[in-house]
């Protein structure tokens, strides 16, 4: 019922009487009372006023699903588990696709008390300033083509910082999105397939947001950064999650339709890592390089200074820009 009084709170987006209010939904208007207060405890900023009735403010600053603008028909995001704090969202996501969660569900907490990067690394995630969450999909992919599932995230989290903070950012390959030389987020693809089947995809997406400069580990001030700290203020992390959501699915139904080099593309025009000289570690081996291009399944082409021009998947080696990103 609170979520229904706020839904029509935020539609009139001016004082509604708390009788209108108990007519439309067929409840008292004690119960209406008592459910703004409700709300008011969720952090939701309501106005209120004995002769005119109740107005709308402020949304708190939460990634609850009722902040989090889904459009009709969409299935990112159709189903949310959201959480306070959780150890890592990617870990329960993982837990939930093989208990057999929904297509498109999106697992979201405001803290991570382990939050994870790649190869067993840590991400630090420990304010609800960041934006933390995980997307479960289900593709009809073969295994080996999953990779650009990760390039797709990440022209998603760029075009979507574009459009809602009118920020640029760049991706450096496969998964690390920059900004001003700095890591602003990374995505953690995880995979659960058998030969010739993928069972399910979960895509963990962790952005900076709101954190100031002092809040980052001591390790990491020097390579981090957020969106606050860019733009010298506040961004609204519900608008940017909710954007990048809607063109995460955009883009993933282009993936199915075989539509991958358009992706490709896109990732190539944001990327940082094309035509720069790289290293690329692999288990105790070094090579020096230049990065050519993406090659259609996801694999970054690398031309050796050996003479070899190797294809490189993201799991299995770790690239590195001489000059920094
Ligand atoms: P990565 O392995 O590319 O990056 C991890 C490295 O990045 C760390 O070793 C550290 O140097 C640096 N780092 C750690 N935390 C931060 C931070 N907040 N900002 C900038 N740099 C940092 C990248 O891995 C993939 C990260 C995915 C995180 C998401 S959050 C939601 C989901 N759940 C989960 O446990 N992981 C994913």
């Amino acid at each position: 019922m609170k979520n229904k009084i706020l839904k029509i709170l935020k539609e009139e987006d001016k004082y509604i009487s708390g009788e209108d209010i108990s007519k439309a939904l067929n409840v008292s208007r004690t119960a209406v009372w008592k459910h703004i207060n409700e709300l008011r405890n969720d952090g939701y900023v309501i106005q209120s006023s004995s002769k005119k009735g109740y107005r709308f403010l402020k949304a708190p600053d939460i990634l609850d699903k009722r902040e989090i603008n889904i459009p009709k028909g969409q299935f990112i995001g159709s189903n949310i588990r959201y959480f306070e704090e959780i150890d890592s969202t990617n870990s329960y996501a993982k837990k939930i696709a093989n208990e057999g969660c929904a297509h498109g569900t999106v697992v979201i907490s405001e803290v991570q008390t382990m939050g994870r990067g790649r190869v067993g690394r840590q991400w630090q995630s420990d304010t609800a300033e960041g934006i933390w969450f995980s997307i479960v999909v289900r593709p009809d992919l073969e295994p080996e083509n999953i990779q650009v599932i990760t390039l797709a995230a990440s022209v998603a989290v760029v075009e979507a910082i574009k459009e809602t903070c009118g920020i640029i950012c760049g991706i450096k390959w496969p998964n690390d999105i920059i900004l001003n030389g700095r890591k602003l987020g990374g995505i953690l693809t995880e995979l659960s397939a058998e030969p010739g089947h993928v069972n399910y995809v979960v895509v963990g997406i962790g952005l900076n947001a709101n954190q100031d400069l002092e809040h980052f580990d001591y390790e990491i001030r020097q390579k981090a950064i957020s969106l606050k700290m860019y733009a010298g203020k506040s961004i609204s992390r519900a608008n940017l999650l909710g954007s990048i959501l809607t063109r995460f699915e955009k883009i993933y139904k282009s993936i199915l339709l075989g539509e991958n080099r358009d992706i490709i593309d896109k990732w190539t025009a944001y990327s940082v890592t094309i035509g720069k000289e790289v290293k690329v570690a692999y288990k105790d081996m070094e090579y020096f390089g230049k990065a050519l291009s993406v090659a259609s399944d996801g694999r970054l082409i690398v031309e050796c200074k050996d003479g070899v021009t190797r294809e490189i998947s993201a799991g299995e080696i770790q690239v590195r820009g001489l000059l920094g990103y």
